[in-house]
């Protein structure tokens, strides 16, 4: 019948429309396979010059021609085993001046291959046997546990293969990738080509999934075609990924951008002047396997900027990181005993900020980066206290070693001129140090309840959510011997004379040695007045320590725990009395702004000492 053909053809046309919907399903499908599975296209940008938006010459011809002229100038073998280099005549003048304005010899550097081989820096150095090898190997388990151990890497095994093991005969195997992010801004073209270099070089070529560059709006001519030109010719075998910002972000919003574009397993950051070494990632990578919250900082070699030497600091010691209340990275001594010269992981309380490996969904879920730090700085110590008091770890791992160039001075300026620095640790002062941030404060008075430091809500609720420890809890197990100024100490604060006259520093920074000195009490509690009389006997400041000098003077200087010349007993009466001089610190005949003296014991007036807060003992 008529109703029943047109039912029919209905189905055939809905047949038909079935099947166009599936075909059309599967192009989709695979579309969005496409995309999700084809890497992103390699954002280098061939070099060139385009009108609306065209190629009309890639200009490879003037960039090859300049290209060959600077390789042409490379002497090879220069700077080969990380050795000092020199140069000679015109070059050598020249290399001088650079160092005055870019705080590097950059005439050096580009005479100096980019491949260049260093020494391989490891600790070669056999450690003894530890007690728990000991206790082990009279254990009727000791074949299953070294077994387990050559398989499985238990930071109880490192302690049984270190008895026979250097770094250099380790075994690691990591399954995970790496995806190395080097961020510039305006820093020498071959001193990033060899930072570039020595990854690729170092690194396993399974393990490095990417190297990812990312210019933070650099200004410098040769950072823009030549490299992309280097990038697409030199390095195109290899998967080195270019990301450029528009404008200017700091470098903790350009890490974040390397960050989002990452693909590897594990971000390692680099700055851009660096040069990994023999087996520098197998160690990190094999760390994060064993334990996803483990942030991972290799030791840090120094590469001089003046002759590009890498030394390697008499191969076997190695400091990890601290703070100081000013908010500063600091290098500090490894506290406990047994993890001296070790080779397997060593706890960290901080970290210096631009060298490290972390587990990249790690990193998202711990919180990144505080997105509103602007320039440079603070966000090394953010990221640590972050680590630690929200469930992580933070560690050096002494068998991974980089260098790092030190550059005396910043060769670049910020826009405005705004103390980046100080601004971004008022905000992590905030967030992370309940009241502890009182002393930075005390530093940064201006800074406390400033609206420059920005909305701070966000922080405070991923603190919240990730359910962090107290900073308290920090100093307690991850910090004890961070010396608190007004914690545990026989007293603290302005320490005044009858005269209104002050101990105080005499503005010495926070690294240098100087006299302890006497000025005229500031009306207020200043830090260069802030002195606390330890619970150990010493007069000191945060890590400067009042010592006597042979003929009497006292200087600020490193606190080194051993009593002696640094030990001091504070009476009563507000006497301060030092046994190895078996005098006392006296202001007597001592100028406003002059450094202090011991002088005989005697009943006056220029002798005692009043502190803000004296604790009873
Ligand atoms: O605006 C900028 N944008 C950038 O991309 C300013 C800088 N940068 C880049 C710059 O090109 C470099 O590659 O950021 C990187 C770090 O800048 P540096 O090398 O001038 O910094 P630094 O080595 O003096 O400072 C240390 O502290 C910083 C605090 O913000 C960063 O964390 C650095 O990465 C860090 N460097 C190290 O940890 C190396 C070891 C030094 C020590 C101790
Ligand atoms: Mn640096």
């Amino acid at each position: 019948t008529f109703s029943s053909i047109m039912l029919l053809k209905c189905i055939r046309l809905k047949r038909i429309y079935v099947k166009l919907a599936f075909v059309l399903l599967a192009v989709l499908f695979l579309l969005v396979l496409y995309v999700k599975l084809v890497p992103e296209v390699n954002s280098v940008v061939y070099p060139g010059v385009y009108k609306h938006g065209k190629l009309v010459s890639n200009l490879s011809n003037v960039f090859e021609q300049k290209l060959r002229d600077y390789e042409s100038k490379i002497i090879a073998n220069l700077g080969d085993d990380g050795d000092p280099a020199y140069l000679t005549g015109d070059d050598a003048k020249k290399g001088d001046e650079s160092l005055k304005t870019f705080a590097l010899n950059t005439v050096l550097s580009d005479r100096m291959p980019l491949d260049r081989k260093l020494r391989d820096p490891r600790n070669k150095k056999q450690v003894e046997p530890s007690f728990l090898f000991i206790f082990i190997s009279f254990s009727i388990f000791k074949i299953t546990i070294i077994y387990t151990c050559i398989n499985k890497r238990h930071h109880l095994c490192f302690d049984v293969n270190v008895t026979s093991h250097t770094c250099k005969k380790f075994k690691y195997d990591p399954k995970l990738n790496t995806s190395v992010i080097v961020i510039f801004y305006n820093e020498l073209l071959s001193v990033i080509l060899r930072t570039i270099w020595s990854v690729i070089l170092q690194t396993p070529s399974h393990l490095l999934q990417e190297i990812i560059l990312v210019d933070d709006a650099s200004t410098e001519g040769s950072l823009k075609g030549l490299l992309d030109y280097y990038v697409s010719t030199r390095l195109k075998d290899h998967n080195i990924r270019l990301v450029r910002l528009k404008s200017r972000m700091g470098l903790i919003r350009a890490r974040l951008q390397g960050a989002r574009v990452a693909q590897g397993d594990v971000l390692i950051f680099l700055d851009a002047h660096c040069e990994a070494t023999m087996g520098w990632a197998e160690p990190l990578l094999s760390r994060i396997e064993e334990d996803r919250t483990a942030v991972l900082v290799p030791i840090i070699d120094v590469i001089e900027a003046t002759n590009l030497a890498y030394s390697t600091n008499g191969d076997s010691s190695f400091q990890v990181g601290g703070f100081s209340w000013s908010g500063h990275f600091t290098w500090i001594d490894i506290q406990d005993e047994k993890d001296k010269n070790k080779l397997t992981p060593v706890k960290s309380p901080t970290m210096a900020g631009g060298l490290f490996a972390i587990d990249r969904n790690f990193f998202w879920d711990i919180g990144s980066y505080d997105e509103q730090m602007d320039g440079w700085g603070g966000e090394n110590l953010e990221m640590s206290f972050r680590i630690w008091q929200c469930g992580g770890r933070l560690e050096t791992v002494p068998c991974s070693r980089v260098g790092h160039i030190f550059r005396d001075f910043h060769p670049y300026s910020f826009p405005d001129n705004k103390d980046t620095h100080g601004i971004n640790t008022a905000r992590l002062a905030h967030v992370w140090m309940d009241d502890y941030k009182r002393f930075f404060f005390m530093y940064q008075p201006g800074l406390e309840d400033n609206p420059i430091v920005g909305d701070l809500t966000h922080r405070k609720q991923l603190r919240q959510k990730l359910r962090c420890k107290s900073f308290r809890w920090y100093l307690d197990n991850v910090y004890p011997e961070k010396f608190v100024l007004d914690e545990h100490v026989q007293a603290y604060g302005q320490a005044r004379t009858e005269f209104d006259m002050c101990l105080d520093d005499l503005q010495l920074a926070e690294d240098k040695v100087g006299p302890l000195g006497l000025y005229q009490c500031h009306p207020y509690l200043a830090m260069s007045q802030y002195f606390s009389v330890s619970a150990g006997g010493e007069l000191r400041k945060e890590n400067f320590c009042a010592e006597v000098f042979g003929a009497g003077d006292v200087q600020l200087t490193e606190c080194h725990g051993r009593r002696r010349e640094q030990y001091w007993v504070l009476y009563r009466n507000g006497t301060v009395y030092s046994p190895a001089a078996g005098r006392c610190l006296s202001g007597e005949g001592v100028e406003n702004g002059k450094g202090l003296k011991v002088r005989d014991c005697k009943n006056s007036v220029h002798q005692r000492w009043k502190f803000d807060h004296v604790n009873a003992t």
